[in-house]
C-alpha cells in the first residue's frame, strides 16, 4: 500500500493560448492540486496514492488513465455512481504571465466526495496524508471527508501535511477560515503563503513571524512559508530556515507551489533535515515554474541534479 495518500478533486484543465471566447487553441491535460503533488512524489520515487471522484466520462478516463501513468496508486479512486461529471478548469494566458481560471467544477464528481470513499484508504503503514485547503470548499461532504481522514490518519500514526491554498474563487475568506482552523489543528506541518495564515491562526491580526510562532506553540511541529519568487522558510522547534528560489526562466508558475510541497515531502519522507528538503522543494519547484503545465515538467530523481549543471549544458 501507499506510503502517503492524498485527497481531492483532480479536473480536466483545459489551456487556451489566448482569449477562450475568442475560439483560442486549447491543450487538454489534467489538474488538480494533490494530484499535481502526488505525481510529483511518484516522480522521486514514492509510493504514493490519489483518492477522490470522477465522473463516469472521457475526462474521468483522461484522469484516471494519467495518475495511472504516473504510477500513482488510484485503486481508492471513484466513478461518481450519480451520473455528476468530471469538473473541468480552463485557463487562457492573457497578458505576459497574467493567467485568468475559470472552474467548471460546481456539482461535479470531485466535489460529492464523502468520508466513506477516503477511509478505506488510509491503512496501517500510512506515514504521511497530504490534504489542501481546497478540497473542504468543495462541498459540506468533501470537508467532512478531509477532517475525518486527517483524524484517522493521526490515529494510525501518520503525518498530517495541509497545504492551505486558499481559492478565493471557490469561497469567501470567512467561510475558508471557519474550516481551515479546525483542520490546521489537526495537521502537523502546515504550508501557507504569508498571506493564507490568518486563515489558520486563532488570531487574525498577528504578523507573520508571531503567527508561525503561535501555530508552532498550539501544537504544529513545521510552519512552512512559501514566497514563490523570493524562496521559503520553514519554523520548527529548533528554529527558522529560509532559502531562497532557484534562478530559471520562468514560463507558467501555475503548480509551483504543488510541486515545491512535493519537493518538501519527498525530503522529509527520505528523513533529510529542515535545509536539504528545502533545497529539494525548490528545486522541485523550479522545474515547475521554468516548465509549461502544473505537473508535466516535475523531475525525477534523477532529473534534480539537472539544475546544477552549468547553463547551456548539452547532456550527450
Ligand atoms: O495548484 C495548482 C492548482 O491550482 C490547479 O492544479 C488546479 O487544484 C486546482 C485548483 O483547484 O485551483
Amino acid at each position: 500500500p501507499p506510503e502517503v495518500v492524498t485527497i481531492g478533486e483532480t479536473m480536466a484543465a483545459l489551456r487556451a493560448t489566448g482569449p477562450i471566447r475568442l475560439g483560442a487553441p486549447m491543450r487538454l491535460s489534467v489538474a488538480g492540486a494533490e494530484a499535481n503533488v502526488a505525481i510529483g512524489l511518484a516522480r522521486l520515487g514514492h509510493r504514493v496514492g490519489w483518492v477522490g471522484r470522477v465522473g463516469d466520462d472521457e475526462f474521468g478516463a483522461l484522469v484516471l488513465r494519467t495518475l495511472r501513468a504516473e504510477r500513482v496508486d488510484i485503486s481508492h479512486a471513484r466513478t461518481d455512481p450519480d451520473g455528476r461529471p468530471t469538473g473541468l478548469m480552463a485557463r487562457e494566458d492573457r497578458i505576459g504571465d497574467l493567467v485568468q481560471v475559470s472552474y467548471h467544477r460546481h456539482g461535479s464528481a470531485g466535489s460529492a466526495l464523502r468520508a466513506e470513499d477516503v477511509l478505506p484508504a488510509l491503512t496501517p503503514g500510512l506515514r504521511l496524508l497530504h490534504l489542501t485547503g481546497i478540497t473542504p470548499a468543495l462541498s459540506a461532504t468533501a470537508a467532512d471527508a478531509v477532517a475525518a481522514a486527517a483524524r484517522h490518519a493521526r490515529a494510525l500514526g501518520a503525518t498530517v501535511c495541509l497545504d492551505v491554498n486558499h481559492r478565493a474563487r471557490l469561497w469567501n475568506a470567512d467561510r475558508a477560515r471557519s474550516v481551515l482552523l479546525p483542520l490546521a489543528r489537526s495537521a502537523d506541518v502546515l504550508v501557507a503563503s504569508a498571506d493564507e495564515l490568518h486563515l489558520v491562526c486563532d488570531d487574525p491580526s498577528l504578523p507573520e513571524r508571531d503567527a508561525v510562532a503561535a501555530l508552532l506553540a498550539r501544537g504544529r511541529r513545521e510552519v512552512v512559508i512559501t514566497r514563490g519568487g523570493d524562496g521559503a522558510t520553514v519554523t520548527t522547534a529548533a528554529g527558522r530556515v529560509s532559502v531562497p528560489a532557484r534562478r530559471v526562466p520562468v514560463v507558467d508558475v501555475v503548480g509551483a507551489g504543488d510541486a515545491f510541497v512535493a519537493g518538501y515531502l519527498s525530503g522529509r519522507l527520505d528523513g533529510l533535515g529542515v535545509e536539504a528538503r528545502l533545497d529539494r522543494a525548490v528545486t522541485t519547484g523550479a522545474f515547475a515554474v521554468a516548465t509549461h503545465g502544473d505537473w508535466e515538467g516535475l523531475p525525477s530523481r534523477a532529473d534534480l541534479a539537472l539544475l546544477d549543471r552549468p547553463a547551456g549544458t548539452t547532456l550527450r
